[in-house]
């Protein structure tokens, strides 16, 4: 590093340093607040609602519209009080609809529950912006005067003002309606409102409850992170996940309503080509993990239907990890992908909810409706009722198909699938691309080896493993004619390249790069194991040419 760039680095330093120290928290408490306040505990502000409206936010917006990416931005309400890096601090009561448009915020704001309150919002939308993150609110459209179906909390985008990127939702409660027991079909059709849309690269949702809904959590932005969320009661889709690289982990999604023409799925995706028909694209690198997929908890559920858990019908999917995720569900569908490239499904576990047709639910890698075949898939070390994969393009190997319940679960009418002492599915697994931890965040392998299904028996301790930027298994690698662009979940490390037969083609020195092109060898295999060793952990991927 030169004097110049450390005597820059030194007041960036400070800079950042001075911002922080400077970052203010305002109070806004609907039962005694006024907007013409200062915002101050002793003076606050009345409602979410009107300190948008009355524009008390300083950020930046697009300088000419329509907004392209990486155009000028201007600054925004520049004399508000709240500025980037700033807390408002929400008391209880009923704070309206919140609508944010246009903020692009140079540092994250924060819109969050005043400690053990629950303040309460009709919906919100946040749209081309940036760095918001909503903490501890309690949103329903049916807090509303007029009761107006919308999405409760929607990160949005538009092509006049500017795309949505970097939002949080986290611990928020989001409902239609708290009790919907007494819906009727139609009312589940037209009433039930989407419980959040990420529709832009890095939004997160993370320990959200959405109740009562149409669609829970739909994700179309890239590199999207929806964790610890829980979806009860859905009259569209649980989840779903239309953008690249996108994560979908320990969620629990139950009790769908079969109330429309929609296919109720636990988790869905679908490619789309350019013009936007299904099927004529690629959606890459989404990780489904320790998630819970529950058709129904009560049999006696009004309208219920049938639920397809893991449903992928219109390829191609590439580079997806399905792991430790546990469906139960009366459907033939448990997970199924329907054109798959270097996907790996490994140490799930699938069950019929009952003994009645339809299900029992298997394990599915087949080819794309249009012929493609799928290719360089594992399924590996899975506890499922059903196996139907491809007999090329796909390695299937340490699956268990279960024929009695009782001879592998602790409790399989109480929906506990843990691994009864003892039975086959202990020990049972490959460690070859097996997992960390298991659907429990506990440690894998106990015992003499890994498990088959998404328990481990006898584990102990928590690993919890990090969500990798960019996602993919372990590392990603999108090739690029005779060079690789590897992204790698560390920096430094070796990595080694082996050709199909298990040679090594190639090693590479890492150094500081945590990103880096590796040209290809002159006589290149169709089909490529990368291993990658930080000293820490041992990664794997294995990339298929055609
Ligand atoms: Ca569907
Ligand atoms: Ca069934
Ligand atoms: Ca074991």
């Amino acid at each position: 590093m030169n004097k110049g760039s450390l005597t820059s680095s030194v007041a960036m330093l400070i800079l950042l340093f001075s911002i922080a120290c400077h970052a203010k928290t305002f109070y806004v408490d609907p039962s005694g607040g006024l907007i013409t306040n200062d915002g101050s505990e002793e003076h606050p502000w009345s409602t979410l609602q009107e300190v948008f409206e009355k524009k008390l936010i300083s950020s930046k917006m697009f300088e000419t519209k329509p907004a392209v990416t990486g155009g000028a931005l201007t600054v925004k309400n520049p004399d508000a009080p709240v500025k980037p890096g700033d807390t408002l601090l929400c008391k209880n009561g009923y704070h309206g609809t919140v609508s944010a448009i246009e903020y692009y915020n140079d540092d994250w704001i924060t819109l969050r529950a005043f400690p053990a309150h629950s303040p309460r919002i009709a919906a919100i939308e946040i749209r081309s912006a940036c760095r918001f993150r909503l903490v501890g609110f309690t949103i329903s459209p049916s807090f509303a005067p007029q009761f107006k179906r919308s999405t409760i909390i929607n990160f949005s985008s538009h092509n006049w003002t500017g795309p949505i990127r970097e939002c949080i939702a986290e611990a928020c409660t989001c409902y239609t309606v708290p009790d919907a027991s007494g819906w009727t079909k139609e009312q589940w059709d037209t009433l039930s409102c989407n419980g959040i849309s990420l529709s832009g690269p890095s939004c997160t949702a993370r320990g959200n409850v959405f109740k009562n809904v149409n669609f829970g959590i739909s994700v179309t932005g890239d590199s999207c992170l929806a964790d610890g969320n829980s979806v009860t009661g859905f009259a569209g889709d649980g989840m779903r996940g239309l953008g690249d690289y996108d994560v979908f982990q320990y969620n629990t999604i139950k009790n769908c309503y079969a109330v429309n023409a929609n296919h109720d799925d636990g988790f869905q995706s679908w490619s789309l080509d350019d013009s936007g028909n299904p099927g004529g694209g690629v959606v890459y690198g989404i990780i489904l993990r320790g998630n819970t997929i529950i058709n129904y908890e009560d049999p006696d559920q009004p309208f219920r239907g049938t639920l397809q858990g893991i449903g992928c019908f219109d390829g191609m999917f590439s580079g997806w990890l399905v792991e430790n995720n546990v469906v139960i569900t009366d459907h033939w569908h448990g997970i199924t992908l329907s054109g798959a490239e270097n996907c790996v499904i490994v140490n799930n576990t699938v069950v019929d909810i009952n003994e009645e047709s339809p299900g029992p639910p298997w394990i599915r890698i087949s080819g794309h409706k249009n012929g493609t075949p799928s290719s360089g898939c594992i399924v590996r070390n899975n506890l499922t009722t059903d196996l139907s994969c491809s007999d090329t393009g796909v390695t299937a190997d340490h699956n268990i198909i279960v024929k009695t319940y009782d001879d592998y679960f602790v409790n399989y009418a109480g929906k506990d699938l843990h691994l009864r002492a003892e039975c086959d599915a202990i020990d049972a697994g490959s460690d070859e691309f097996a997992v960390l931890n298991d659907h429990d965040r506990l440690g894998r392998p106990a015992g003499s080896s890994v498990d088959v299904g998404a328990y481990e028996y006898g584990a102990q301790g928590v690993k919890r493993e990090r969500v990798l930027p960019g996602g993919g298994y372990g590392f990603s690698c999108v090739s690029k004619g005779h060079l690789l662009l590897v992204t790698l979940p560390s920096a430094g490390g070796v990595l080694t390249l082996f050709d199909g037969m298990g040679r090594v083609m190639k090693n590479v020195d890492c150094g500081g790069r945590s990103s880096l092109y590796v040209s290809l060898p002159q006589q290149s295999a169709s089909m490529l194991l990368l291993r990658y060793k930080n000293g820490v952990s041992v990664y794997y991927r294995r990339m298929v040419f055609m």
